[in-house]
């Protein structure tokens, strides 16, 4: 909004100049999603607590230093929505279709998790929403930003270490609708520990801004051999936001915690950035910068998998935070060495742009 109003104002006042330059606003919007983290925190903290009583269910088949944890509320979540939002609004260019897919798929995700939030404090257990209904309007929502991007451009996408990109074709759009779910419930997995999964999660946006950045520039693009996105660079602008708020919110988020997120902010975090690594063309790079993400959802499907046909278990308990828990790790060892390895992957997907 504030590129929309005050840019055209640069002839009289040259500074405002600075306003078309993405690198200002993608900073700025991260600075602005903090501060409204760091303004609001504390009292919706405080309110969320007043509200939620008990707070978050804790189950207890859990690790049992999860018990210590009962009373901590959660759906702390909106908080990380609501600075994005108002961050976003500010800082991107409203005429960009772009950035009101990512609200669309941030905002209705999180929508989504705030039922099943609801539910579970309500019910007093941790089931909340049937896993059939949350992903059926996982789905209903993916298709939307899917149809968009299906028109917006062509259904081509990077492949890490490769110079030639892949047409997808038809099957773009699914391949999408099967990005932003899967990259949803792999956020929402991860989150089982404090700071455990919005640590990463600002580890991955921030490299996607920079991705973001380099495929809606021509040039750059091209000396890269990416897609070029037009229009892509905004969506820097609003990954600057969600790096601002995943870090205002570890500021409360950090062990131990104050809130969790909920799985109204777990599943919007994921789908944000499910959102921007389709909409960037480099999905491939979301799995590998991800990567901890997809280890977590892998640790489930193994452990399920191998459950139900030899009735043994790989791991002493998935997703794998639980397993190094329940080795004897202090819970702030794994998150800080897990944030390590998705720092690692983040630095190694951008580096796969130059190796190719
Ligand atoms: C999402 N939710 C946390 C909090 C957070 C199929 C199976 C693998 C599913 C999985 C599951 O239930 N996943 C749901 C993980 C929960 O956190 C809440 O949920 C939100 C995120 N969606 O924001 O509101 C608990 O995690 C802890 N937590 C923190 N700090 C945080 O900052 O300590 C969360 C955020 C919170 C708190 O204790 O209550 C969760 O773990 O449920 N199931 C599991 O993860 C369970 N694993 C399991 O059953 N494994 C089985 C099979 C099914 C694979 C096995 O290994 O044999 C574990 N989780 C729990 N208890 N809580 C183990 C049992």
């Amino acid at each position: 909004m504030l590129y929309s109003f005050l840019y055209p104002l640069h002839e009289q006042y040259s500074f405002l100049n600075l306003f078309q330059y993405i690198t200002f606003r993608t900073v700025y919007a991260l600075v602005t999603s903090l501060v409204v983290c760091w303004v609001i925190g504390p009292a919706f903290i405080g309110w969320l607590r007043q509200k939620q009583g008990k707070g978050q269910p804790i189950r207890q088949d859990g690790p049992p230093t999860h018990l210590l944890k009962q009373g901590t509320p959660t759906m702390g979540g909106l908080l990380i929505l609501f600075s994005i939002t108002v961050s976003t609004l500010l800082w991107a260019d409203p005429t960009n279709p772009l950035i009101w897919m990512a609200l669309l798929v941030t905002l209705g995700y999180g929508l989504i998790g705030w039922w099943d939030d609801h539910l579970k404090l309500r019910k007093r257990n941790s089931d909340g929403l049937a896993g059939r209904w949350k992903l059926l309007l996982q789905l209903l929502i993916a298709a939307v930003p899917a149809y968009g991007l299906m028109m917006l451009g062509t259904p081509v996408v990077g492949v890490p270490f490769f110079k030639e990109s892949w047409n997808l074709g038809w099957l773009y759009g699914p391949f999408i609708v099967f990005v932003l779910i899967g990259a949803s419930n792999a956020v929402n997995l991860t989150d089982g520990l404090d700071g455990l999964a919005v640590g990463p999660t600002f580890m991955v946006a921030a490299a996607l801004a920079v991705v973001a950045y380099l495929a809606g520039h021509v040039h750059f693009a091209a000396y890269l051999f990416i897609p070029y996105v037009p229009g892509a660079g905004e969506l820097a602008v609003f990954c600057g936001a969600m790096v601002g708020a995943c870090l205002g919110f570890l500021w409360f988020n950090s062990y131990p915690a104050q809130v969790f997120m909920g799985d109204v902010g777990a599943l919007a975090l994921g789908g944000a950035l499910g959102f921007v690594a389709c909409a960037v063309h480099q999905p491939f790079l979301l799995a590998i910068a991800g990567g901890l993400f997809v280890l977590e959802a892998v640790s489930v499907i193994v452990q399920v998998t191998s459950f139900k046909l030899t009735g043994k278990r790989v791991f002493r308990m998935a997703p794998i935070h639980h397993h190094y828990e329940l080795k004897g790790w202090p819970e702030p060892r794994v998150i800080v060495r897990f944030w390590i390895i998705s720092l690692l992957l983040a630095v190694l997907a951008l580096s796969t742009l130059k190796i190719r």
